[in-house]
């Protein structure tokens, strides 16, 4: 199976909780607060590295955890971070929230790198809580939970040309032929699975052309190979449509054109009017040299160039390499997608709601901000309290009409509302 979509779970570490410590000296009978803060989580990060070519790490691993922060502890000492989560990814991987399908990165240069999800705050430790009024707290503040979301990761070849054609075609020899790149290429169909890109070496310039599983009518539809490998050809600027002229497998070559139009078409009308060169291949077999011109004539006539080669002589592919690279020189490079935003800038604003019988306050970070408070504690509690004060939130359900006896719901967490 080729692997271009995954699914993945990413999971940031949790902060570490901040210590709740006092002082403890030799003939001094009450220090002071000296809680240290809770260490941060680890992120979790994708990095995008050369050497990698599809998702298939992802096939049986879906499930990436960074480290926790560790708890701050006495003497003001500062828990340690959490361990990253480093994920590698190919060249050409596009990241989606899988929830709301916004694109997170359009990851194209080799080490770049994004975080998907970010570590949470240590908490702060006691010491951090002492004022004048307030000399020894005895609450520290819990580590802010890790983020946390489902990712569709999404691998787009990052080629100039494309080749397609049926299977058998030939498009693996033409690839092994022109670049250093070493595709399998065999008698039967299929034999290529997943993409292979291989660098071509012009005299002034390079292109990268990507030798592409065989399509079959159909293809548009998901038959054979079909939908996962189309997407593939959608950023490449211009397509060889490589023929078997020589009809090894039984179709003729017009036929053969045809249907290979036709798949183009119906995935998407722009595919198939992207630049397109036409390879008429096998050209040292006789069944080609006699079929050829014929061919070329009639294709020539719809408006293609067409060039007669062969991959096991070499015949005919100078010519068609020189005509790709000035076709590229006049054309413009993709843009990479529109609309890419960064994980921390997915809108959540605050919000309150009644939910039926029940007041429900979600968005900025407040169930977050709930997280790292703990809830069993008197003094935390309070602080917490002080918090929503300062934010406005108490006004706001005030000014919503909230009434003592009401239930206020942040995230999991209910509670009655008291004036
Ligand atoms: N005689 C001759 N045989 C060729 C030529 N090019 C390719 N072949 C043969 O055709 C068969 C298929 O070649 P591949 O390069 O694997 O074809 P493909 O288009 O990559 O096929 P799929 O990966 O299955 O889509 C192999 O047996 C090749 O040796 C050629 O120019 N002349
Ligand atoms: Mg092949």
């Amino acid at each position: 199976m080729f692997l271009d979509l995954v699914r993945i779970k990413v999971a940031a570490g949790r902060g570490g909780d901040g210590a709740v410590s006092f002082r403890r000296e030799k003939y001094v009978p009450r220090g002071g607060p000296d809680g240290g803060d809770g260490g941060r989580g680890g992120d979790v990060l994708l990095v995008v590295r050369e050497d990698l070519s599809t998702l298939s790490a992802y096939r049986f691993e879906k499930n990436f955890r960074a480290g926790d922060g560790v708890r701050g502890g006495p003497a003001g000492r500062t828990g340690a971070d959490g361990r990253d989560c480093v994920l590698a990814v190919p060249p050409g991987t596009v990241v989606r929230e899988a929830e709301t399908g916004t694109v997170l990165a359009d990851l194209v240069e080799p080490g770049s790198t994004i975080v998907v999800a970010r570590g949470g705050r240590g908490g702060r430790g006691n010491a951090r809580f002492a004022t004048p009024t307030r000399k020894a707290p005895r609450f520290a503040e819990r580590g802010e939970p890790g983020e946390a979301r489902v990712l569709e990761l999404e691998l787009r070849l990052l080629a100039d040309v494309g080749l397609v054609g049926l299977p058998n075609a030939g498009k693996s020899s033409l690839l092994a032929r022109v670049s250093a790149a070493r595709p399998k290429v065999a008698a039967y169909p299929f034999t290529t699975l997943t993409p292979v890109l291989g660098v071509v070496e012009m005299e002034e310039t390079a292109f990268v052309l990507a030798d592409l599983p065989g399509l079959i009518a159909g293809a548009h539809a998901g038959a054979g190979l079909g939908l996962e490998f189309l997407r593939h050809v959608e950023r490449t600027r211009v397509l060889i449509q490589v023929i078997d002229a020589a009809a090894t497998d039984g179709v003729n070559p017009e036929d053969a054109f045809v249907q290979i139009d036709e798949e183009l078409r119906l995935y998407r009308t722009e595919l198939a009017e992207k630049p397109r060169l036409i390879a008429l291949n096998k050209m040292d077999l006789p069944a080609a040299k006699q079929a050829a011109p014929a061919v070329a004539e009639k294709l020539r006539t719809k408006g293609f160039e067409v060039f007669c080669v062969s991959t096991a002589t070499g015949e005919g592919l100078a010519p068609l390499l020189r005509r790709t690279a000035a076709l590229l020189l006049t054309l413009p490079r993709p843009a990479p997608l529109p609309g890419v935003i960064s994980p921390e800038q997915i809108p959540m604003p605050l919000s309150i709601e009644k939910e039926g019988e029940v007041w429900v306050i979600k968005g900025g970070g407040i169930e977050r901000r709930l997280a790292m408070t703990d809830l069993g504690n008197e003094e935390a509690l309070r602080y917490w309290q002080g918090w929503l004060a300062r934010k406005g939130i108490l006004d706001a359900l005030r000014e919503a009409g909230i009434r003592p006896g009401d239930t206020v719901r942040i995230g999991e967490t209910e509670w009655t509302w008291e004036d």
